[in-house]
């Protein structure tokens, strides 16, 4: 198939194999893109080197999103070694850990939701804003990661449950301004997946249990689950959607009840 031959695709948010940027950029590649990276921190600096060789780029960039330096400098960068961008995903999150633990009330903060939505929602349209004139006239998309903490209370995710309500606002704001341009903007919203960002959170392993009790399909997505979809909605086989959040969640979300309650399959 390669749906998507001729695409350059830049993928945000690699932080190891697991990660559901690994899954995505995996199956970007698969269809034919040709893929840059960016990475947070030079601890990262290696292992995003060795990935984006496994899938046969070299170009890969620094980027703190809560830097607007960084931002620009990305977009340079790209700029002068590949020419253009059709493809832009955003698989970046973050609140401090302190917040969520405990009960939301509790512990919620002015910095600590300030930092959720500056690195986990703002992000999103800042890099839009940047990466915008590398994308004219090329049939382009964006797409971010989400989760169903925006539209409804999950125990622990607290403040994140805020940012990624915004961040899906944000996507439909941004498809509404692209749509005309041509350019568009998803988001995919994910269930719960065992990666970095969600290792070490209290209570995580007995969710994903329970999450896989009460799914239609009786399984936890993987990150190339998640990737498969990325790919289809970033190809011109989607070119009918934009400013949707889809939802890649084993069909958790719909399901109104279990005889189990999740507690066995
Ligand atoms: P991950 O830890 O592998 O990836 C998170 C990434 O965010 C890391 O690469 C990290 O470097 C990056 N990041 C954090 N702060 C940053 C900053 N200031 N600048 C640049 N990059 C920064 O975890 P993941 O689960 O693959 O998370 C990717 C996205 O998927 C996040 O938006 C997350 O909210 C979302 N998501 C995750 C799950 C899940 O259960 N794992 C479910 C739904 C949605
Ligand atoms: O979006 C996420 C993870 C977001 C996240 C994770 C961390 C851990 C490390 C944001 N910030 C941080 N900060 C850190 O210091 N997910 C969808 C995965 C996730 O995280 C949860 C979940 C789920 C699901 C936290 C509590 C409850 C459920």
């Amino acid at each position: 198939m390669a749906f998507l031959q001729g695409k350059t695709a830049l993928i945000t948010g690699f932080a190891s194999e697991r990660s559901i940027a690994a899954g995505i950029a995996r199956a970007m590649r698969r269809e034919g893109a040709e893929l840059i990276f960016s990475y947070q921190g030079e601890k990262l600096a290696p292992r995003v080197t060795e990935f984006a060789a496994s899938l046969g780029s070299d170009s890969v960039h620094p980027l703190d999103v809560s830097s607007d330096d960084d931002i620009e400098a990305l977009a340079a960068a790209i700029k002068e070694r590949h020419g253009g961008l059709d493809i832009v995903v955003h698989s970046i999150g973050f609140a401090p850990r302190d917040e969520l633990q405990g009960r939301f009330v509790d512990n919620v903060t002015r910095q600590g939701f300030g930092v959720a939505q500056d690195i986990s929602a703002y992000s999103f349209a800042a890099l839009a804003r940047a990466l915008l004139p590398l994308m004219q006239g090329r049939q382009g998309a964006l797409l971010t990661l989400s989760y169903l903490g925006a539209e409804r209370a999950v125990p622990r995710y607290n403040v994140m449950g805020p940012a990624k309500a915004s961040l899906e606002s944000t996507m439909r704001y941004l498809a509404a301004d692209l749509g005309p341009e041509g350019i568009r903007v998803n988001a995919i919203s994910a269930g719960p997946i065992k990666t970095l960002a969600a290792a070490g959170i209290s209570g995580f392993r007995s969710m994903l249990s329970k999450a896989e009790g009460m799914s239609a399909l009786k399984h936890n997505v993987s990150a190339d689950e998640v990737g498969n979809v990325a790919a289809f909605l970033c190809s011109d086989l989607a070119s009918g959607i934009t400013g949707e959040v889809t939802y890649v969640d084993a069909g958790f979300r719909m399901m109104g009840f279990t005889e189990s309650g999740g507690e066995e399959k």
